[in-house]
Parts: structure tokens; C-alpha cells; sequence
């Protein structure tokens, strides 16, 4: 089995019980333009996550292995998104609302669907979630226990938000989760910072922290 280079320690997987997890890397809060910048948010600061994604898409995808892609947001009519979420703060532009790459983080709209460079290919899962946390209210539990998941590689956007909600629910299911530095992205470079120092701290309290190339040199290592 590979074991790669991680805080708080090596972190140990195999092809079969390892997927890849890509959180929510959608137009509405990647491109310029879009409902994240709308926010007063740095895109830039989740772009750079793009390159490398793709890099290490491109090795699973060569070595055949499990890729789930997950896409945050709600039906047309809104009937699954809490009253909560969609009065939450002061934004220029509401879910829902008429944006730049459509209603906004609207189910079938362009702006909700993954960017170009991560587009899923066909037996691919794409999720849609209308949380944070990929599991809550969706059927990851059931697809992981089908394909026999127990490790799970942990990317996307944004670092403190969806992919925290959703490594804290993991690991709460039992799930061993590693997350790749350089493929998970946050507006704030100081979440980012601190969000990745909390998932490894103490141990490895909700999993384990490394950066893509180390994980891309395993799998092909493993040919
Ligand atoms: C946010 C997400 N930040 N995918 N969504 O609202 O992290």
C-alpha cells in the first residue's frame, strides 16, 4: 500500500478503499465575475487550486480509481434551501437571484456547474448537495459503502467551509481523510492557513494534510 509524506503523520491508502473527493469547484465561486467574487472575495486565491486539481485528476483517472464530484446548491424553486441560508448576511446578489453565469448555485444554471478544466467525465459521480457538508442530505454515505470506501483524498473549495464541513463529517462516519494543500482553496489566505493547520493538529483530529504531488507519485508508483 502507499504511504505518503503528511502532517501530522504518513498517511497510508490503497486503490481499493480510496476516492477521490473534488468539493464544489463551480463556476459561481471560481470565476471572475461570479457569486464569490459578488461577495467581495479574491477568486484568484481558489483558481490557483485549478492546475494542480487537474494534475492530480488526470493521474486517478489513469489509474482507474473512484472520483466523486460534489456541487453545492438547490433546486429551482428553492424548496430545499432553509429560509437561514438564503436570508444569511448582506450580499449584493442572493441564491437564487439572477447572476452573471445564471440564477445563482441553481440546479442546470451555468454558473453552478464545475469549471471547464475540472469538467467530470461519463461513470463519474457528481453529488448535489444543498449543504456545506457533502453527506448531509445525500446519498454519499450509501455510494461510499458501495464502492467499499474507507480513505478518502479530500480536495475543492473552500477550505474552511465545505470541505471542513465535510472532513468533520467523514470523520465522524469513520472515514480517513487526507487533504491536499494545494488543492483545496479559500478566499482568505489566513483560513486557509489555519484551516489546514486544524485539520492535522492534535494528532490529526479530523485527518491528515499533504500536498498533491506526493499523492500523484504514489498512484503511478503503484503501476
Ligand atoms: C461556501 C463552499 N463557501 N463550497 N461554499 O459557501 O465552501
Amino acid at each position: 500500500m502507499p504511504t505518503v509524506d503528511a502532517r501530522p503523520a504518513p498517511f497510508t491508502f490503497d486503490n481499493d478503499s480510496t476516492a477521490l473527493l473534488v468539493i464544489d469547484m463551480q463556476r459561481d465561486f471560481l470565476l471572475p465575475g461570479g457569486f464569490g467574487e459578488s461577495l467581495g472575495n479574491d477568486v484568484a486565491q481558489l483558481s490557483r487550486t485549478i492546475q494542480p486539481l487537474a494534475a492530480l485528476l488526470a493521474a486517478w483517472r489513469g489509474a482507474g480509481l473512484p472520483i466523486i464530484h460534489t456541487r453545492e446548491g438547490h433546486r429551482p424553486d428553492l424548496s430545499d434551501c432553509p429560509p437561514a441560508k438564503l436570508r444569511r448576511g448582506a450580499p449584493a446578489m442572493r441564491i437564487g437571484d439572477p447572476g452573471a453565469f445564471g440564477r445563482i448555485l441553481i440546479q442546470g444554471e451555468y454558473g453552478h456547474d464545475i469549471v471547464d478544466e475540472l469538467a467530470p467525465l461519463d461513470g463519474e459521480v457528481v453529488l448535489d448537495k444543498p449543504g456545506k457538508g457533502a453527506f448531509y442530505a445525500t446519498d454519499l454515505q450509501e455510494i461510499l459503502d458501495k464502492l467499499g470506501t474507507t480513505r478518502l483524498i479530500v480536495t475543492g473549495v473552500t477550505t474552511e467551509v465545505c470541505v471542513h464541513t465535510t472532513v468533520r463529517e467523514a470523520n465522524d462516519r469513520g472515514y480517513e481523510c487526507l487533504v491536499l494543500a494545494d488543492c483545496v482553496g479559500s478566499y482568505f489566505p489566513e483560513f486557509q492557513r489555519v484551516g489546514l493547520e486544524m485539520i492535522a493538529a492534535q494528532g490529526g483530529i479530523f485527518g491528515w494534510v499533504a500536498d498533491s504531488p506526493t499523492v500523484i507519485a504514489a498512484i503511478q508508483e503503484q503501476k
